[in-house]
């Protein structure tokens, strides 16, 4: 017991890099939050070098004094909006505003007011009132301003919040991107240019998640991390707190379960809860109540704020031909997804969060990955309440070209695992890190990039596993053996020997034992699959019908059901529903690997993974006392 504890401690210094906290904005009876969402007053910069708005400082007026807006909601993307293909096409920078007035109590009690952004597609710059509070570089992640202090120069005004966002990408930034213009006048207008990207989805831009105002008091809770174990039938959950603003760095916390009892407690602001009786957080399918959730209650020592943080008590352990959760063998059987759906793109949408989570569960799924960058945590919150695993993957897709392996890239790519671990760490749901997806790491500089991107992720964060998803030759992958996990992506009978269905089993044998040869690492089949338009028939299968879908999923199983019994440890399918690209020839209106349309209706490879999955759960875990009744969902 004695070791076990010591080990948490040692965790915890190593997590002691990041020094600010970014806690979900929750409320209590000392923190209240405010949504900003719905319409807000939205203008393209369409001026030839995209830098007019800050030329002419848009920010110091109202937007609709520059010159003509449109209205623009907010979570979304703005590409499908409207019937204007140049906005849906747009890159530079676009300006979003809205006005919001706050309670008086936020300015006359003194606390302290945040504007928190949960993410922006790329590049953002904020202005209070006209004066610049923030600027992040980076979608996929949030980031704050304290704006109390503009609030108070003059209450009596509303507040108008400017946020200038640019898509643009460049080598340097995640992903990686690059502008080229096209000079021949006799081909292209003037001024003509287009954005390479070397990953396959939609490049979506704008304001994608919930921009919200929180206050708290003066003296606040910043941060709080939490690394949980247990030994029998007690839990350990050690915790660090860390309060700003507050003259004594005592703090008050206490573990509650499920039923709003104190089951430990204590004021120091790091140390080690004992859970008597502990009740595990369990993956669904592996137990029949899943995602177990305690809650930390954690007060500064005047009790002045207040913050409670959903914990769940579980291990995560790695051996060469397992991945153990709680010290019992856990098989992915699961997909990746996308933030993808009709008009609202990347946007945060409820009715579709809660779609696709009970088609998860219809699936019989118990996992996913974030392809290709990290998803909204609204939807990581889903994840731990309701035992969905998750491989939390940062938005390093498409380094493939070798100025992306450069020491910029590499010290961006360090401060967004940073901000991601800081973001994702007390997630009982995320299970590992993957730090990027089918990068160029054949190519020499990939060695060092990956081993130091690799290493810093674990010394964030040495609780759990971190990997990449490769797609390269196995004998030539440079990141392979800083990798705990091997995750490989591979496309037999699409890509290449296209229509030869049975050189599916043999090449995918290849593969696995030449991979497990090598590094004696246990392995993801992290995408596979086949294009599939619905509706769409052919026997026997030709390519992009869901016969060949079909067939092609059936093919990979034989095979994972023979090596799931040595090394392999999980199957993701790609993709769990169609999605948007670019325009280009190998794609239909998007890509159509989807087992799911993109409007969320089942092809009929959904079927056959349904069947699969929940013979897997069967076979492998404890099922669900609802699942031997009818199915509620
Ligand atoms: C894989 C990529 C994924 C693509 C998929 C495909 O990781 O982003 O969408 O191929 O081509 O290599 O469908």
């Amino acid at each position: 017991m004695m070791l076990r504890v010591l080990w948490l401690f040692a965790a915890f210094d190593a997590a002691l890099l990041l020094d600010t906290g970014m806690l979900f904005p929750r409320e209590s009876s000392s923190r209240e939050v405010k949504a900003l969402n719905g319409l807000w007053a939205f203008r393209a910069d369409r001026s030839p070098n995209r830098n007019q708005g800050f030329e002419r400082a848009w920010y110091k007026s109202s937007l609709a004094e520059t010159g003509p807006v449109i209205d623009m909601p907010v979570p979304a993307s703005y590409n499908d909006i409207t019937q204007d293909a140049t906005l849906r096409d747009f890159i530079g920078w676009v300006w979003y505003e809205r006005e919001v007035t706050v309670p008086a109590r936020w300015i006359t009690d003194g606390l302290r007011v945040v504007l928190r952004v949960g993410s922006a597609h790329y590049y953002s710059v904020v202005w209070v009132n006209g004066v610049k509070v923030t600027e992040h570089e980076g979608g996929h992640l949030p980031f704050e301003a304290e704006i109390g202090t503009l609030l108070r120069e003059d209450p009596t005004m509303p507040c108008r919040i400017t946020i200038a966002v640019n898509n643009t990408l460049t080598l340097q930034t995640l992903p990686p991107g690059t502008i080229q213009y096209m000079n021949d006048r006799t081909r292209y207008p003037d001024g003509f240019f287009v954005q390479n990207i070397n990953f396959d989805f939609f490049n979506y831009a704008g304001i994608h998640r919930p921009v919200l105002l929180y206050t708290t008091p003066k003296a606040y809770v910043d941060d709080i991390t939490v690394v949980t174990d247990f030994l029998d039938n007690t839990g350990l959950v050690r915790y660090n707190v860390s309060v700003q603003g507050a003259s004594s760095a005592t703090v008050k916390v206490t573990l509650m379960d499920k039923g709003g009892h104190c089951v430990a407690s204590s004021t120091e602001p790091s140390g080690v809860l004992k859970v008597v009786d502990v009740s595990l957080w369990w993956p669904y399918l592996m137990h029949e109540s899943p995602g177990y959730l305690y809650s930390l209650e954690v007060t500064d020592s005047e009790s002045i704020d207040v913050y409670a943080l959903p914990v769940g008590i579980r291990t995560i352990n790695v051996t060469s031909t397992q991945f153990l959760i709680n010290n019992k063998p856990f098989y992915f059987h699961g997909v990746n997804k996308h933030e993808d759906a009709d008009i609202r793109g990347k946007g945060l949408d409820w009715p579709l969060v809660v779609k696709d989570f009970n088609l998860i569960k219809w699936l019989g799924a118990n996992s996913f990955r974030t392809s290709h960058y990290p998803y909204a945590e609204e939807i990581l919150q889903m994840c731990d309440r309701h035992g969905i695993v998750v491989i939390d993957e940062s938005p390093g897709v498409g380094i493939k070209d070798i100025r992306s392996f450069g020491n910029a890239s590499l010290t961006h790519h360090l401060a967004v695992m940073d901000e991601l671990v800081r973001r994702d760490k007390n997630h009982p749901s995320v299970v590992m890190w993957s730090v990027a997806n089918e990068p160029a790491a054949e190519m020499n500089p990939a060695e060092y990039y990956f081993k130091t991107l690799i290493t810093h992720t674990k010394a964030l964060d040495p609780t759990r596993p971190v990997t990449y998803v490769t797609y390269s030759n196995y004998a030539r992958d440079k990141g392979a053996p800083f990798v705990d996990v091997i995750c490989i992506n591979s496309y037999f009978s699409w890509y290449h020997d296209q229509g030869h269905l049975e050189v599916i089993p043999l090449q995918l044998n290849t593969q696995f034992e030449d991979w497990y040869g090598k590094y004696k690492k246990p392995i993801i089949q992290s995408e596979y699959g086949a294009d599939a338009v619905a509706g769409l028939h052919n026997d026997p299968p030709v390519m992009f019908t869901e016969e060949y879908q079909k067939e092609v999923l059936q093919n990979y199983h034989s095979v994972f059901d023979q090596k799931r019994k040595k090394y392999v440890i999980g199957e993701l399918i790609w993709n769990f529903a169609d999605f948007m690209t670019t325009q280009g020839i190998l794609r239909v209106v998007g890509n159509k690997k989807g087992i799911f349309t993109r409007q969320r209706q089942p092809k009929a490879a959904a079927f056959i993974l349904k069947e699969r999955y929940w013979r897997l759960a069967n076979e492998t875990g404890t099922l669900p006392l609802w699942t031997k009744y009818p199915c509620p969902l």
